[in-house]
């Protein structure tokens, strides 16, 4: 498969209910991350990044020509935002890390709880459109962040291995405008594995 193309998601559309419903799944993925996708394949075509990875791309963005900067900004980043979007959820997952990454962020906000609280109050005070995340720096070091719009931290030298959308299109079908039940809910689709391997790939 293409790297350019749309990875379908990891588990079906259905799998995250009652904390994520179906139709949100579909539009979000088929409709919204398709688009991203097009726009920034379409922007990068015939240009030297044509061939780099997405991932790479965004993290090089000061390089991208500045005709192409901004489509590659939102919409690149948008298409790696959400590609990890679907990889950090699960069905049957929730609960807490484990190994590394659990003992790193013990270390860097004192327990598991309270990281949770840092990044619910990222995600339920970013405002507007944009994405709460716990990033990668230097050294294994763990930090939470918010991005605006599809900001993504690769552009600011981090690896994020956890991101929440935080986009109405990620929740006001069944939440309205109830952004911080969803985030709340959110938790309980957190594949953890995944994020641990992220870590581990990240350090
Ligand atoms: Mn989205």
């Amino acid at each position: 498969m293409s790297q350019h193309t749309l990875p379908p998601l990891p588990y079906a559309y259905d799998a995250l209910e009652p904390w994520i419903d179906e139709q949100t799944m579909r539009l979000h993925h088929d409709k919204h991350h398709q688009v991203y996708l097009d726009n920034f394949v379409k922007a990068v075509t015939g240009t030297p990044f044509e061939n780099l990875t997405a991932t790479e791309t965004l993290r090089r963005l000061a390089e991208v020509p500045e005709n192409i900067r901004t489509v590659v900004r939102n919409h690149g980043g948008g298409h790696v935002n959400h590609s990890l979007f679907w990889e950090i959820m699960a069905p049957n997952a929730g609960g807490t890390p484990e190994g590394a990454v659990a003992e790193r962020l013990a270390g860097t906000f004192g327990s598991f709880e309270s990281f949770k609280e840092t990044f619910t109050k990222a995600a339920v005070g970013q405002f507007g459109s944009g994405w709460a995340w716990l990033v990668v720096g230097p050294g294994g070091s763990l930090a939470v962040t918010a991005t605006p719009n599809q900001d993504t931290p690769l552009s600011a030298g981090q690896t994020p291995i956890l991101g929440l959308d935080v986009w109405e299109h990620a929740y006001y079908l069944k939440y309205q405008n109830r952004r911080a039940e969803y985030v709340a809910n959110w938790w309980n689709v957190v594949n953890w594995r995944k994020v641990g391997e992220l870590y581990q790939a990240a350090i």
